[in-house]
């Protein structure tokens, strides 16, 4: 029985449930005004739980055995009219829909969205100029949103750390209606016009004949479809860098790539690109470490995301808008209707508006992040779409891909989905219909039913697209003004610091030295790279058996902007919140050391854990004990941001003798994190000699080089954790580069 339903109460539950569903969902307080609660009231309707309940079928008939089939006979066959077993291998045989067909693995979390506060920042916050978008207008309210992140390549099963896009798609609950803002990582895209989708998907998916590689572009079919089409070389360069390794969801942008239309009260418009800014700074991993995670936690994003929220961190982004009119966009060097293309911000700055927060992980992984379905078409008035050819495609084929997953049009109705919003119409059927709509007529007009229900006319709350006047041929054609595939991507190179060049050409490497086809090779550095700039191409080619090319290329364009925004380095914040810090201890560590720089970075919301190397209590050089959060069988440096090994001379003889706990250090080394180590502490780091760096900390007080901070057991040990904390802030130590250590 479910909860409140004793057997002598159903007249009542039933008549209760109906009233339920009558009112609107998330409404059931009676009140129309959506707040940060109103979804999860929305579900709270349909969650079960099965603490303390009996066991029943899914029809609700108790159940004595759920480990025997019916037999005929102790030794016999089963039974047909076993309708439990039916039933619980039924379910199961059904229990997989398919996955997406691009972002397959992905993982979500509940929060809410809120205008900024203050209306008189004049540029800033209200924006009720421009857009009549209701859940944009009162900073007081908050319209409850489910974010999926994804990444776009792999299946369902592979893992999180690889080289690609991360979806960022946010569903805000508005009460006009859910607004899905489908986004990703990166501001661009691989192709100008939807119709490339299919042959762009299939070219990077895993090869047709033998399935590999999965999750990764590194392979022959995509490089191939990649050297015959220019307009994709902005995106490589995005996708080479850093952006395609985030650190974790919370520390990546998000953009909603093509622009959109923003409408107001009066019918004007104006265009938009929209940002997403993580509070926490932009960052990325290090490709060696990506390839490690995948092996070690290939759920490494997903489990971050969860572990954040569930210790209390609430990641939040803020919400920002480019803002230009037709006017404006005539006189860019690009076609705005371009998704290869950004606005870039030294033009036209991001005016923040708004900050999301999420703090609620799903109660069920399939009912939630699986079953949510993002469409770029649903819009809210206020909001509109712009001609771009890859948007419009993408206008389509979301409904489309609903009807694959779900098997039914009725898709909308799964609670994830459900808008908080009233919903009437005359769509009544289909597999899986939910609701029990009441009326005798399901047409319109009609006069059986007063008409009902009515149309609203735009003044009260209709959506009415956006009158944009068009006047021209039909033609199956791409507009000249698409044709620069260069000029963004020289911008994108000339604004990447020399360490973010570095690792675009070194990603280059890789992905090209996995393409059989010599000839693929080179159409890359010949017809894209060299047009993008000389050096590059060249760099690229001499590390892939190309002749580097002896002329830059004939598109190559003329121009050496910059706009120092693209750069990630620009962008890594000045926070330790949610970074993981490892301490490595044994028996007779330095308790002072351990607690002090503990509290002092926990308190910089950065999260601490005890590593040793087997589980259990470890015993301070005082006596004090503490318990060893993880073991060198389970944690690894790869899933941590930072080191820390407090001194403690037993303590230090006995991880000099663990290679375990060597390796740790070499290998956070060698992905430039922040080490440190105090007191004896830093005789660890001299054993496993981390080349040219200066470890003088034991003598010249607190010292840090490269990002290793050494200082003596003497030195003010707040003092230390503040130097460690400043390391930890700058994420990771790139000037290390051509200092690495084997790990
Ligand atoms: Fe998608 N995309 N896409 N896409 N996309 C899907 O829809 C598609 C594009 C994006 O977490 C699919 O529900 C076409 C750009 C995200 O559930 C599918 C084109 C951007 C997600 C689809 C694009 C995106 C998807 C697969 C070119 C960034 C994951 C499953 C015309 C602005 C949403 C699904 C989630 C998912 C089609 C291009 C973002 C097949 C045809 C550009 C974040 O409908």
């Amino acid at each position: 029985m479910s909860d409140n339903e004793s057997g002598d109460e159903l007249d009542e539950s039933v008549a209760q449930s109906q009233e339920t569903n009558a009112s609107q969902p998330g409404t059931s307080d009676d009140s129309d005004e959506i707040d940060e609660e109103s979804k999860h009231r929305q579900l709270d309707e349909v969650r079960e739980n099965p603490e303390g309940e009996d066991l029943t079928t899914d029809h609700g008939v108790e159940v004595s055995d759920t480990d025997n089939s019916l037999k005929a006979s102790e030794r016999g066959p089963t039974l047909m009219e076993d309708f439990h077993f039916r039933e619980k291998m039924t379910q199961f045989d059904h229990e997989s829909i398919p996955e997406r067909v691009v972002h397959a693995r992905g993982t979500g979390a509940h929060g809410y969205f809120q205008p900024y506060e203050d209306p008189d920042l004049g540029e800033y916050g209200d924006i009720s100029d421009l857009t009549k978008a209701a859940f944009l207008q009162d900073p007081d309210q908050k319209t409850p949103v489910f974010v999926r992140f994804s990444t776009v390549v792999g299946s369902r099963g592979s893992a999180d750390t690889v080289r690609d896009v991360r979806g960022f798609a946010t569903k805000f609950y508005t009460e006009e209606g859910n607004f899905d803002l489908v986004g990703n990582n990166i501001p661009v895209f691989f192709i100008q016009d939807a119709m490339e989708f299919p042959d762009l998907v299939h070219a990077i998916k895993p090869e047709p004949d033998d399935g590999m590689p999965q999750a990764s572009s590194a392979h022959d079919t995509f490089w191939d479809f990649a050297s015959l089409k220019p307009e994709i070389t902005h995106m490589l360069m995005w996708l080479l860098s850093g952006r395609a390794l985030p650190r974790a969801y919370r520390m990546m942008q998000g953009f909603g790539v093509h622009t959109f239309r923003l409408v107001n009260e009066d019918g004007d418009s104006v265009f938009v690109k929209y940002h997403w800014t993580p509070k926490l700074g932009t960052n990325q991993l290090v490709w060696d470490e990506t390839q490690t995670l995948a092996g070690k936690n290939p759920d490494f994003n997903r489990q971050e995301l969860y572990d954040v929220i569930e210790a209390g961190y609430e990641p939040e982004w803020e919400l920002g808008v480019q803002i230009f009119d037709e006017d404006e966009a005539a006189e860019f060097d690009f076609d705005v209707l371009d998704p290869t293309k950004i606005v870039p911000e030294r033009d036209v700055p991001v005016r923040p508006i708004g900050k999301m927060v999420l703090n609620e992980t799903p109660d069920n992984f399939f009912a939630e992040t699986e079953q949510v379905a993002f469409h770029p078409g649903n819009v809210v008035p206020g909001i509109d779409f712009s001609n771009d050819p890859l948007l419009q495609g993408r206008l389509f084929s979301y409904q489309d891909t609903q009807l694959n997953r779900f098997n039914s049009a009725n898709w909308d109705e799964i609670p994830i989905n459900r808008p908080l919003a009233e919903r009437h119409n005359n769509q009544r059927a289909g597999f899986m219909r939910q609701e029990i709509n009441e009326s005798t007529v399901s047409y319109k007009p009609n006069s059986i039913g007063d008409d009902d229900p009515q149309e609203v006319p735009e003044e009260e709350g209709g959506y009415e697209h956006y009158a944009e006047k068009i006047d021209g041929k039909k033609i199956r054609n791409r507009s000249e003004s698409f044709q620069d595939h260069f000029g963004q991507a020289r911008l994108f190179w000339n604004s990447m610091s020399e360490t973010e060049q570095q690792n675009i050409v070194d990603a280059a490497h890789f992905e090209l030295a996995k393409v059989d086809r010599p000839e693929i090779r080179e159409r890359i550095v010949y017809d894209l790279f060299n047009n993008v700039d000389h050096e590059f191409a060249r760099r690229v080619a001499e590390g892939i058996d190309v002749e580097p090319p002896a002329e830059p290329g004939d598109e190559l364009p003329d121009h050496d902007a910059e706009d120092p925004t693209l750069s990630m380095l620009n962008r890594t914040g000045d926070s330790i919140e949610t970074r993981k810090v490892a301490v490595l201890v044994d028996d007779g560590f330095d308790a002072d050391h351990l607690e002090t720089v503990r509290s002092e970075l926990e308190d910089r919301g950065a999260r601490v854990e005890v590593v040793a190397k087997v589980l259990g209590d470890k015993t301070s050089a005082d006596g004090e004990t503490v318990a060893a959060d993880e073991s060198h069988s389970t944690a690894e440096s790869v899933l941590f941001d930072a080191v820390f090994v407090p001194g403690g001379a037993d303590n230090i003889d006995r991880l000099r003798e663990q290679g375990t706990a060597k390796h740790f250090v070499a290998e956070a080394f060698k992905h430039k994190k922040p080490i440190a180590a105090l007191g004896s502490g830093v005789e660890l780091l001299e054993a496993v000699e981390l080349p040219d760096v200066d470890l003088s900390g034991d003598d010249d007080g607190v010292v840090s080089d490269h990002g290793v901070v050494t200082g003596q057991s003497s030195d003010d040990v707040t003092d230390f954790a503040a130097r460690f904390a400043e390391a930890i802030a700058a994420h990771r130590h790139w000037d290390r580069s051509e200092k690495s250590v084997r790990a």
